[in-house]
């Protein structure tokens, strides 16, 4: 397994080879100055990039287990009828068999495809239970669903909570993309293992990341867990993806990821902004704290969103 894992790292999934072929990937894909822009691209065929462990093992399981077995069933299939087209057509075979039962058959149809589930299933399950929780988490994250924007708690962070609401088109700025960015981003740390607790203060609501791999349901009255470990800085787009009510599509998640020192004293000037005057800082009001950087905090400290990312070169 892990020797398949090692070589599944040097060799690119069967379509991602194709989408090199079609030219798509070579500027799909393409970073920021300043860290990665995760989110759906025009023409995309592909799953999203991962950027956490978790994402990682569910595109090795979509590249090596799903999608090669995926294409030998097609395969058989599509063999199968074309031969059963050709050869039991009314002309080339008049009378037809009437025969009914074929145990050995029937048995092998039912066994080997039981074998391939039964296969498929350990992996999954593997990665379920991965994906499920960190059993060493350096912070929780408390996430609220409502109709229609997200909520975000930081109980270890002074009990920093604000609201996160989707930009309107007609408002956005450059590097802002339209259903994707948000006033106040979710900011966490890189490299660092992260619990992520979710819930509903209405209906079911789900929190939805896919270059992270986090996808979770909120539901009104339950706490569901699971947990992110971010690779590297950059900003990972997501959406509720829970059909919850005439917004439904107005709840974007937006994930920005800095090095643990800026988001500590993010974290900090937030708790501290927030009971002061209700507002929440951009994390780039942090970016460049110095010896001389106190007195700029403060003026920055309003309620704008400013990407911590240049957006990427290939947009
Ligand atoms: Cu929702």
């Amino acid at each position: 397994m892990q020797l398949l894992r090692r070589c599944a790292a040097f060799l690119p999934g069967w379509y991602r080879a194709l989408a090199l072929l079609v030219l798509l990937a070579p500027h799909a894909w393409a970073d920021g100055a300043g860290g990665v822009v995760a989110r759906p691209r025009p023409w995309q065929i592909d799953l999203q990039p991962g950027y956490s462990p978790t994402m990682r093992d569910l595109i090795w399981l979509n590249d090596w287990i799903v999608t090669p077995i995926i294409v030998v069933i097609v395969a058989l299939v599509a063999v199968l009828v074309g031969y059963a087209l050709w050869r039991f057509n009314e002309k080339r075979n008049p009378v037809p068999s009437r025969i009914t039962h074929n145990p050995p058959l029937e048995i092998a149809w039912t066994v080997i495809p039981a074998l391939i589930l039964i296969g498929m299933a350990i992996p999954s399950f593997r990665l379920v239970f991965f994906q499920n929780r960190t059993s060493d988490p350096y912070m929780t994250i408390d996430v609220t669903g409502h109709q229609w924007y997200w909520e975000y708690k930081y109980p270890g962070q002074g009990n920093l909570d604000f609201i996160s609401s989707i930009i309107p088109a007609n408002q956005l700025k450059p590097g802002q993309y339209r259903l994707l960015s948000v006033n106040h981003p979710l900011v966490l740390p890189v490299g660092k293992n992260i619990r992520v607790l979710q819930t509903s203060g209405d209906v079911i609501h789900s929190f939805f990341v896919p270059s992270l791999g986090m996808q979770r349901y909120a539901i009104p009255g339950q706490t569901i867990e699971t947990w992110v470990r971010i690779d590297q800085p950059g900003t990972f787009y997501g959406e509720c993806n829970q059909i919850c009510g005439l917004n439904h599509h107005e709840m974007p998640i937006e994930v920005q990821a800095v090095p643990l020192p800026q988001f500590l004293a993010w974290a900090k000037l937030a708790a501290k902004e927030q009971a002061e005057n209700g507002t929440v800082p951009p994390v780039s009001a942090v970016a460049s704290v110095g010896t001389t950087g106190r007195a700029a905090l403060s003026k920055v400290a309003e309620v704008t969103h400013r990407p911590v990312v240049s957006p990427g070169k290939g947009d």
